[in-house]
C-alpha cells in the first residue's frame, strides 16, 4: 500500500508540478508569440521568444522540479532528513483535522511550576509520562499558531530527578496529532539522547530507559524530522539532573525557556498563522518570546518577597539565535554557567549567555521593592516578546537605591 502511494505521490508531483509548469511556461511562450507577432517581424518575434524562453529556464533549472507542491517553492537543503518546506498535502491534512485540535486557553508554562527538590540520599528509579500534542493557542492576542508541544505548554513540564537514578521514560503521541515525535534529551548518554528509541506515530507510546550519570540543567526536545521545524512549534523543556549532594536551598525557584517562533504572515497578523520554513532556515523569527507567548511572565502573577534568594532555572529552545540574558535592575550573585555542574561557578554577572540548545541557572537576592524586567539584552528583541517582569514586594531601601521616579523605566 505505502508503495502504491508513493508512486501515486511520485505521478502527482510529476504531473501536477512537473508538467503543470511546463504547460504554463509553453502557454506563455505562445502567448507572448502571438502578441509579438503582431507588431514585429517573424524574425524579430523569433528571436524575442528564444530569449523568453532562454531566460525561463535560466531561472527554472537551478530551482528544479518542485516536489509535493510545498511551501515555501524551491529550497534546497542539505539537512539529513527531508527540509522544514510544508506540503500541500500537509495543509489538507491540517485542515481536515482541524475541529479535533485541543484549543488551550494559555499556552505557556508557569515561571513557578518547578518540581520540588529530590530531597534523598540515595538513587532510585524515576518514572516520567509525557504526551506530545499538538494544539492551537495564541502567541499574541488573536494571533493563533499550531504549537507542537510536550503536555499541552511550551515549555513542556521541567524534569526533575538525581545523579545516578535510573529514568522510565514513556513518550505518548496523542491520537489527534498528525506528526511523529520523539524526545531528545541531554541528559542522557546514548544514542540520539532517546530520540532513535522513542519515535511515536500519532497513538503510539514508546519508553526509554537511562541512567543520568551527570548533573546539570539540560534541555530537552523532541528530535523528529525536520527537527528545527519541531521546535520551532514549541517542542522543548528542562530536565534538571540534581548533584548527590543536592544544590544549595533557595527561597524560590523559577522556569523560563526562550523559543522563537516564524510565522509566514508579518508580527501581530491575526489569524491562524503557518510556520515560514524559509525564515527558520535563515534565523529571522517574527516572534520570539520567554514560556510559550507573548507576555507570559507578569508582574501580577511573579511575586517575590525582598530577602528572598531566587535561582532561575533559564533555558532556551532556539532554534537559531543565542540568548543574552539580563534581569534588569538586578545583578546575579551566582551563575552556574552553561549550567554546568561540578566547575567553576560565577559571580556578580550582568548577563549571562544561553546557547541554542543549552541552559543556565542564575541566583540573585531580592533586595529592592520594585517592579524587574527580565531581558534577551539584544534589546530589538524585546520588540519581538522577549521580555517579561516580576514584581519584588518589601520596604523601601534607600541605603541601597534612592531618587524620585521620572517619566521612564528600564534603562
Ligand atoms: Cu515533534
Amino acid at each position: 500500500m505505502s508503495r502504491i502511494l508513493e508512486l501515486w505521490s511520485l505521478i502527482s508531483a510529476l504531473m501536477i508540478q512537473g508538467i503543470g509548469l511546463v504547460l504554463a511556461g509553453a502557454a506563455a511562450a505562445v502567448f507572448l508569440y502571438i502578441v509579438l507577432r503582431k507588431h514585429h517581424s517573424r524574425g524579430i518575434t523569433i528571436l524575442l521568444s528564444a530569449f523568453f524562453i532562454g531566460a525561463m529556464l535560466f531561472f527554472w533549472f537551478p530551482i528544479g522540479v518542485p516536489k509535493n507542491l510545498e511551501y515555501p517553492f524551491g529550497i534546497t537543503t542539505y539537512g539529513p532528513a527531508a527540509g522544514p518546506t510544508l506540503p500541500l498535502k500537509n495543509v489538507f491534512q491540517f485542515f481536515a483535522n482541524l475541529k479535533n485540535y485541543p484549543r488551550i486557553a494559555d499556552i505557556s508554562r508557569s515561571p513557578l511550576d518547578v518540581p520540588h527538590a529530590t530531597d534523598r540520599a540515595t538513587s532510585t528509579t524515576v518514572k516520567i509520562d509525557l504526551t506530545a500534542e499538538e494544539v492551537l493557542s495564541e502567541i499574541a492576542p488573536g494571533v493563533v499558531v499550531n504549537y507542537w508541544t510536550f503536555d499541552g505548554t511550551v515549555p513542556g513540564p521541567m524534569l526533575r530527578v538525581r545523579e545516578g537514578d535510573r529514568v522510565e521514560l514513556t513518550l505518548h503521541n496523542a491520537k489527534t496529532n498528525l506528526h511523529m515525535h520523539s524526545i531528545d534529551l541531554h541528559a542522557v548518554t546514548g544514542p540520539g539522547g532517546g530520540a532513535t528509541v522513542t519515535s511515536v506515530m500519532p497513538g503510539e507510546s514508546k519508553t526509554l530507559t537511562f541512567t543520568a550519570l551527570n548533573p546539570g540543567l539540560f534541555v530537552y526536545h523532541c528530535a523528529a524530522p525536520n527537527v528545527a521545524n519541531h521546535m520551532s512549534h514549541g517542542m522543548y523543556g528542562l530536565i534538571l539532573v540534581e548533584p548527590k549532594e543536592g544544590l544549595p536551598k533557595v527561597d524560590k525557584e523559577l522556569y523560563v525557556m526562550q523559543g522563537e517562533f516564524y510565522t509566514t504572515q508579518p508580527r501581530g497578523t491575526r489569524g491562524l498563522q503557518i510556520i515560514d520554513a524559509a525564515k527558520m532556515l535563515d534565523g529571522i523569527p517574527e516572534y520570539i518570546v520567554f514560556n510559550g507567548r507573548t507576555g507570559a511572565i507578569t508582574k501580577d502573577k511573579l511575586v517575590i518577597k525582598q530577602g528572598e534568594k531566587v535561582r532561575m532555572f533559564v533555558g532556551n529552545g532556539g532554534v537559531n539565535l543565542i540568548s543574552s540574558f539580563h534581569l534588569i535592575g538586578e545583578i546575579f550573585d551566582t551563575v552556574y554557567p552553561e549550567a554546568s555542574m561540578g566547575g567553576a561557578l560565577l559571580h556578580n554577572v550582568q548577563t549571562t549567555l544561553i546557547p541554542a540548545g543549552g541552559a543556565a541557572i542564575a541566583e540573585f537576592t531580592a533586595d529592592v521593592p520594585g517592579t524587574y524586567v527580565l531581558v534577551d539584552h539584544a534589546l530589538a528583541r524585546m520588540d519581538k516578546g522577549a521580555w517579561g517582569t516580576f514584581s519584588i514586594l518589601g520596604d523601601a531601601r534607600p541605603d541601597i537605591f534612592d531618587g524620585v521616579p521620572g517619566h521612564s523605566s528600564g534603562h
